[in-house]
């Protein structure tokens, strides 16, 4: 059986890969209409990825005892800069995501929760793998610069990129 401050933090994780997903699929529609078709495909795809973190914590409060409430979550907006921009926001955004499921595993630490402990390293994982990309694209990006020719081939190559499932 869930505590209720532990389900109270992993329902406000699912607030954050709820959000998670409408950010990407914002940045997605951006990519889209800007021409970087690659960059869109990745993105549409990792939307879809931050909805399976979604459901997977919505699944594991209701097997626990526990009932998952589905977010309200509001508009990310559509207006980005550079695709630059985008992936830095990326990183940004994962970083703090990476914080806050340290905060859950701090939390089943004290609470002795070793089974929600267990099931949030999954996630730690994941974290790992998606700030680990967005700096590896960054990096890309930097080195790319503003020849386009270089940005046109390196868009194609995005569509190629995921981050793999961890327990996979
Ligand atoms: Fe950013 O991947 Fe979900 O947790």
């Amino acid at each position: 059986m869930l505590k209720q401050n532990i389900e109270e933090q992993l329902q406000n994780q699912i607030e954050k890969e709820g959000s998670s997903s409408q950010l990407y699929l914002a940045m997605a529609c951006w990519a889209d209409v800007k021409g970087f078709k690659g960059a869109a495909e990745f993105l549409y795809a990792h939307a879809d990825e931050e909805r399976e973190h979604m459901l997977k914590l919505i699944k594991f409060i209701n097997e626990r005892g526990g009932h998952a409430t589905v977010p309200s979550l509001p508009s990310p907006g559509k207006d980005y800069q550079s695709l630059m921009g985008v992936f830095k926001s990326i990183l940004e955004h994962e970083i703090l995501v990476t914080e806050s499921i340290n905060d859950i595993i701090s939390l089943c630490l004290e609470e002795k929760d070793h089974t929600t402990n267990n099931f949030m390293q999954w996630y730690i994982a994941e974290q790992m793998e998606e700030e680990e990309l967005a700096r590896t694209i960054i990096d890309k990006l930097e080195m790319i610069g503003s020849d386009t020719s270089s940005l046109y081939l390196f868009d194609k190559e995005l569509s190629g990129l995921s981050i793999h499932d961890p327990a996979e």
